[in-house]
């Protein structure tokens, strides 16, 4: 086994005081290259909204964990094949939108964790090159080395958040603040740092401690990022490379012209 198949362990006891991830969409294994060097805990590649297929999803973890920072994919909605499919690739876990009841969660739990737990289907392919464990101790290990992270971002996903996070195989939640406000807004606005959507976020976290489980949070940027990790929750992310890029190259453009302009 490979020091970075310690990460989910390690974020399942609830260690080293909160972990940031990079977030990627754009389905190139090379950018991720350059994003993995740079201090994330961990990169979620997000085949929800993203444009990762399989493929570059399964290259784009090489590269990450080449560079030692451990994969956790994002699913389409409902799309829990993926999620198997993902853990194959040798993600070291999961998270699934919209989980808005028990039957949604069994069913990631199903997916994602061998028996007891749930059904995943054998076939590590390429998890076993990563770990570099033989199948039998793969198959002993894996429901402890992956995470499967249920998205909190609905009405009704927050009135069953006990119960999803009582479901055997889920190791935690993840709140989608976007999704969250425009569910509280009743489709009024997309507003992920409004005041009811920090109420639900302190919810949330209280929720998980008392289950001892994993409080996980979308953040747009760095300071919102900083305030999710203030809130207490034990992985975030400081915005998605699509922004972080945007904002490098306009800050760069900016400096370039106020020096240009003698300002
Ligand atoms: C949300 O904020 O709704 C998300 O799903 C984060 O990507
Ligand atoms: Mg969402």
């Amino acid at each position: 086994m490979q020091a970075i198949d310690e990460f989910s362990a390690r974020l399942k006891r609830r260690e080293g005081g909160g972990a940031i991830s990079a977030w990627v969409g754009t389905p190139d294994p090379l950018l991720v290259s350059h994003l993995a060097q740079e201090a994330f805990d961990a990169v979620v590649l997000d085949m929800q909204h993203g444009m990762w297929d399989l493929p570059s999803f399964a290259a784009a973890t090489a590269t990450s964990r080449l560079a030692g920072k451990p994969v956790i994919g994002r699913i389409p909605v409902g799309d829990f094949a993926s999620a198997s499919r993902m853990l194959d690739a040798g993600a070291s876990g999961i998270i699934a939108p919209m989980i808005n009841s028990v039957a949604d969660a069994k069913a990631l739990a199903i997916a994602t964790k061998y028996p007891p737990i749930g059904e995943r289907s054998w076939g590590p392919s390429f998890a076993l090159n990563h770990t570099g464990l033989a199948a039998g101790d793969y198959l002993k290990a894996a429901n402890e080395l992956t995470v499967a992270i249920a998205m909190i971002e609905t009405r009704a996903a927050l009135e069953a958040i006990d119960d999803i996070l009582g479901v055997e195989g889920i190791d935690g939640i993840f709140i989608g603040p976007s999704d969250l406000s425009i569910a509280l807004s009743n489709g009024a606005s997309l507003s992920p740092n409004a005041p009811e959507v920090d109420k639900a976020l302190h919810h949330a976290v209280a929720r998980t401690k008392v289950h001892g489980k994993i409080a996980c949070a979308f953040a747009g940027d760095g300071e919102r990022a900083g305030e999710m990790l203030k809130f207490g929750f034990h992985l975030t992310i400081a915005g998605a490379e699509s922004n972080q890029i945007r904002a490098g190259a306009r800050s760069a453009i900016a400096t370039a012209r106020r020096i240009a302009s003698g300002a």
